[in-house]
């Protein structure tokens, strides 16, 4: 149905979907009733701040894209050859097929078999996790969630307890903002306005502790480059000085941590040579960084995920959250730090997610190990039976998970049904028997929350959905009813999920939220400076952490923080360290089919060290062949010298079929699960290069 709005260009607000921390408030330019013209950040917001990504920006590219999927298909030809490969049909033959096929496997293997499987294409909440609705009505097999934030927020737990920290609007009143393992200028923008107000009111200073020289390492005064998965050292070595140079907050420290003669003589040891010997980074600049913090009251960390993506990323992580708890930088307004901040909302997904009919006994698959589960891994299988149906919302798999190779080949499975409910023809997509066209965010309803704020945001569809679109939830309503799962979830429009959710949590219902279009959830200074206790039953800090209370693989964790070297350490066969890092005009796979990020991006390369590729003789330009264990690709390098000479970096996530010989970066990446809970390794990588 036309919505019912002016003919006149008018912003419309909206909200952005995709997975960023920022989940910026937008003002959408509605041309008509299926047109948009300009996107930018709401001003009204103080956290958007009227700015949003040049990517986001250009949505009119992507929305209206001449390749948008349009119509229900089936594949009648070979798997992976994109659109000729599929002939249209009707949205009813479609959902029938789907259905018969699901049921059928269900029939032949019980119920796991069959795999829902999603991630966050869409942040919105009812369209993403929708699919756990189906999942727990259908006992069908759950899905371990592990791509992303899982061993950032096991290593922040570890150490706070709850997943939330200062407001990241207070680094405007910050003296010293340290980005670690996080490059917002690409992945986050917002997080550079609130830094860009510290520095011109405040002076304040910008450390930025990254790998290589990133465009938010270029805006720092000082850029510290250590060698990927070094970081618990660096952070050790820097308490070693707070402690040693009189920086430490002892008082804090007894009231608020489980601080002891142990942990004092641990960390002694931990001098600024030690860590010098295993990061690579000079000891003055250790020092003079750990001088720097420990003699800034207003010190604001900002966590990111990027050196948490590694099998020691956990440990690094909770290492990195002890300092502001030796300093007692959580006491300062603009002090402290911020993973993310999730646990202040509090919502309650019971309807969106059917967690009221959700069986725990039911298998939990590891998602970022889909590879070794479709080739029949034990690990994951165990005695359970083979996955041999799949149903995709959101995610794209094929390129962004690890060991693409075996990825590949499973889904290359005679034996195995897929359906892919996609915006675009993907590399996913084209592995699939049906595929089922997506609207965007544009063309539906949701409600969004965010990690690196704290505004609930409650959105409505700005324009009519692309003819031949069906939203996520109204296809798992269609499924569902077909497959015979119940749930008053699937009686129900999205709005009036979203409407029965915030009530349900205590919140203001949907059409107050949506006609004020945000709503701040955040708590008091105390709280969310954890000054009436951290999240743990004892309300202390744990510079031990209790790695056995967050996962089963936790034996290999280090009782104390510091450098824990289980990583994939380079060695003469493999000399080089990888870091997967995302590339400024994507978001993940996303915006690799859009004219002004492809233009920008270019094509995939290899940033390598002068002084590397001189050794090996490579020149600019020249194409190398990258390989470890798991196999080998071609890409042409770019001399940079930003990185330490057996650092490499690989900005992504490209199509597999960007590259010369169709295997993109992920075929490099391993599925190993990063203890102690399991979390994709994508920084963490050691790779031999010759010339190609
Ligand atoms: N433009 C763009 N924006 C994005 C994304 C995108 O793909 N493109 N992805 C989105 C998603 S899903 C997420 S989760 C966030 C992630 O956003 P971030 O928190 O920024 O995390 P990453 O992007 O994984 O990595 C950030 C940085 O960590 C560095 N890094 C890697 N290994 C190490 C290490 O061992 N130590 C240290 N100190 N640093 C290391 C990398 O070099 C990289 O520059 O970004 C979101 N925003
Ligand atoms: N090498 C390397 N690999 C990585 C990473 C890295 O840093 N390096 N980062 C990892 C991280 S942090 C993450 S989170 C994952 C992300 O990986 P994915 O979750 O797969 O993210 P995207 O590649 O953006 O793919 C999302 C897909 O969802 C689709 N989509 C968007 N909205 C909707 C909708 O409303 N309905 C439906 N049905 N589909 C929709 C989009 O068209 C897109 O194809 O990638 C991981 N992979
Ligand atoms: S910065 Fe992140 S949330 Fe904001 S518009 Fe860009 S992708 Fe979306
Ligand atoms: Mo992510």
């Amino acid at each position: 149905m036309p919505l019912d709005r002016a003919a006149d260009p008018v912003f419309v607000h909206s909200t952005c979907p995709h997975d960023c921390p920022s989940v910026c408030a937008l003002e959408v330019e509605r041309l008509s009733s299926t047109r948009i013209g300009k996107v930018r950040g709401a001003r009204g917001n103080d956290y958007t701040d009227g700015v949003v990504c040049a990517k986001v920006s250009r949505y009119a590219e992507r929305v209206h894209h001449p390749d948008r999927l349009t119509a229900p298909l089936r594949r009648v030809g070979e798997r992976g050859r994109g659109r000729e490969a599929f002939e249209e049909i009707t949205w009813d033959q479609a959902l029938d097929a789907v259905a018969e096929a699901l049921l059928k496997a269900e029939q032949r293997h019980g119920s796991e078999t069959v795999w829902p499987y999603f991630y966050a294409g869409t942040m919105g909440l009812v369209q993403r996790d929708g699919i756990e609705r189906l999942r727990h009505a259908k006992r069908y097999s759950r899905q371990h969630s592990t791509i992303c934030t899982k061993l950032v927020a096991t290593g922040w737990n570890a150490a706070c307890g709850a997943r939330r920290g200062s407001d990241a609007r207070e680094m405007a009143q910050s003296d010293l903002i340290v980005v670690w393992g996080g490059n917002p200028v690409s992945t986050q923008v917002n997080v550079m306005t609130h830094i860009a107000k510290a520095r011109k009111t405040r002076g304040a200073k910008l450390v930025v502790v990254d790998p290589y020289r990133t465009g938010t390492a270029e805006q720092a005064d000082l850029h510290l480059a250590p060698k990927p998965g070094t970081d618990g050292a660096l952070a050790a070595a820097v308490i070693c000085v707070l402690l040693a140079e009189g920086y430490a907050d002892r008082a804090y420290m007894a009231k608020y941590s489980d601080w002891d003669a142990e942990l004092e003589a641990h960390f002694a040891a931990c001098t600024p040579a030690w860590a010098a010997g295993i990061t690579g980074l000079a000891e003055a600049e250790i020092l003079a960084f750990a001088r720097l913090y420990g003699a800034t009251q207003r010190s604001y960390i900002r966590v990111g995920y990027g050196f948490s993506r590694a099998r020691n990323g956990a440990s690094s992580v909770h290492a990195v959250a002890c300092l502001p708890a030796v300093t007692g930088a959580w006491q300062y307004p603009g002090g402290g730090a911020l993973q993310g901040q999730s646990d202040v909302y509090g919502l309650d997904e019971t309807l969106i997610q059917g967690l009221d009919v959700k069986d725990r006994s039911t298998r939990l698959l590891d998602q970022s190990r889909i590879g070794p589960i479709l080739t029949g891994d034990k690990r994951d299988l165990g005695d359970g039976p083979p996955v041999t149906a799949l149903f995709i919302q959101n995610t794209n798999p094929v390129v962004v998970c690890p060991e693409s190779a075996k990825v590949a080949e499973g889904f290359a499975r005679p034996d195995l049904f897929t359906c892919v409910h996609e915006q675009f023809m993907t590399e996913t997509a084209a592995m699939a028997d049906i595929v089922l066209p997506a609207t965007t965010f544009l063309e539906h309803d949701d409600i969004y929350v965010a990690g690196g704020h704290t505004y609930l945001q409650v959105t409505k569809a700005v324009i009519d959905p692309l003819p031949g679109c069906r939203s996520n939830h109204v296809v798992l309503c269609d499924l569902a009813r077909r497959l015979g799962a119940e749930h008053p979830g699937f009686g129900m429009t999205t709005w009036e999920i979203i409407d029965a959710t915030l009530k349900s949590s205590g919140l203001p219902d949907a059409d107050t939220v949506h006609a004020a279009h945000w709503y701040d959830c955040v708590k008091s200074f105390e709280e969310m400076h954890f000054l009436d206790g951290f999240g743990h039953a004892d309300k202390r800090f744990h510079f031990r952490a209790d790695w056995s209370a967050y996962g089963p693989d936790f034996a290999t964790m280090p009782k104390l923080p510091g450098h824990n070297d289980g990583y994939d350490r380079a060695d003469s066969e493999r000399p080089f360290r990888l870091v997967a890092a995302p590339a400024r005009s994507f978001l993940n796979s996303t915006f690799t089919e859009t004219p002004g990020s492809l233009k920008r991006e270019k094509r995939p390369t290899l940033l390598i060290h002068p002084q590397a590729a001189a050794e090996l003789g490579i020149a600019e330009g020249e194409r190398v062949r990258v390989g470890n264990g798991q196999g080998s690709l071609v890409i042409p390098a770019t001399l940079f010298d930003g990185l330490q000479p057996d650092v490499v970096v690989v900005e992504s996530i490209w199509p597999n079929s960007a590259f010369e010989e169709g295997w993109g970066i992920n075929l490099l990446i391993s599925a190993d699960p990063g203890p102690p809970a399991g979390g994709a390794v994508f920084h963490d990588t050691a790779v031999w290069i010759k010339p190609a």
